[in-house]
């Protein structure tokens, strides 16, 4: 059996990449300290092995990696919410860079032989540049803490990599959206606030005129994508936009989602959000060469995920 480590384990995109290792037969822990993932994300088995530690913990993270000797490692857990790492940049910065990059050294200083670190950023590293699609070549403009400590830490996972002989990859994920995504901030992805709206019949407010289009991918897509990635040997060294090329306007997506949950969704405009980017569509050509196809259509995946509320 595999032994397999991914922190924030319990989060949306962490709990659902669990999910699918258990079905593979791994035997995987779990390290997240809960603060937006969720327990009762995680399922229930014997081989999965949960702690509630932020990885900051540096003293547990690392007396763990040394005991367990992980085959993979998926180093997932961060603050995600963009508006966090503007309040509060300094200690978002130890989560979302600093005790990632003590995991390198940890596996460095021990000489550990995981078979694949794999580190999980984010398309705000490509910031407001208005050149489409984003290719992992695309210029990189981050803007925020957030997206400067996920740029730096690809970085680094990429570099320690090469400098120290260790295997690693990374990704860029787009707007993933699906089942165990949480709704309850405004800085939650849109479809899960949509989705929230629609259940419970509260407006929804759009800033903007709704035109923003963004590159949706479902969250089983991006899970193949991290399979795929963990299990190729040709992937060391590189970054991946994982998305599925193709944009939606968020007009567009509200009157799909209608359609499926047969629901009106009270539409409210408010001013566009500061910051925010217009455009937003991903070249995937480098995760295609791999073999890789997003399997999942907007319309297919919105269907998916109103059947799972
Ligand atoms: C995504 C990421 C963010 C950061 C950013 C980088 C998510 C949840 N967020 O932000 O972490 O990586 O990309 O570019 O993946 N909107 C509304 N009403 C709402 C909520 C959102 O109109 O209640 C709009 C929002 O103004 C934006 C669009 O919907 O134009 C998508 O918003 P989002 O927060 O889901 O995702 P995004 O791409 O802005």
């Amino acid at each position: 059996m595999e032994k397999i480590l991914v922190t924030g384990g319990a989060g949306f995109i962490g709990s659902n990449l669990v999910d699918k290792l258990v079905q593979k037969d791994c035997e995987v822990y779990v390290v997240d300290d809960l603060s937006m993932g969720k327990r009762s994300n995680l399922p229930r088995s014997e081989h999965v092995h949960f702690f509630q530690r932020s990885i900051i913990d540096f003293d547990f993270m690392e007396k763990l990696l040394v005991r367990e000797q992980f085959e993979y490692i998926f180093l997932m857990a961060a603050v995600a919410s963009v508006a966090d790492t503007v309040v509060h940049p300094y200690s978002t910065h130890r989560v979302n860079q600093d005790a990632d990059v003590f995991l390198l050294e940890v596996i460095r200083k021990n000489n550990l032989k995981p078979k694949k670190v794999l580190f999980t950023s984010s398309a705000a590293v490509y910031g407001d540049d208005p050149q489409l699609p984003k290719g992992e070549m695309s210029r990189i403009n981050p803007l925020s803490p957030y997206a400067i400590d996920k740029y730096a830490t690809e970085r680094f996972v990429i570099n320690y990599g090469k400098l120290y002989g260790i295997n690693t990859v990374a990704t860029r994920f787009f707007n993933v959206y699906g089942p165990k995504q949480n709704p309850k901030s405004p800085y939650s992805g849109v479809l899960s606030i949509i989705a929230d709206c629609l259940s419970s019949g509260s407006p929804f407010n759009v800033f903007g005129d709704g035109e923003q289009t963004r590159d949706f991918v479902y969250i089983d897509d991006v899970v193949a994508a991290l399979m795929l990635l963990i299990r190729s040997e040709n992937t060391n060294g590189y970054v991946y936009n994982v998305a599925t090329g193709i944009s939606t306007d968020l007009n567009e997506v509200i009157s799909i989602f209608e359609k499926v949950s047969e629901k009106k969704l009270t539409v409210v405009h408010k001013d566009p959000r500061k910051g925010d980017i217009k455009y937003s569509v991903a070249d995937v050509t480098r995760l295609s060469n791999l073999g890789y196809e997003a399997m999942v259509p907007i319309t297919v995946g919105l269907r998916r995920y109103w059947n799972f509320l």
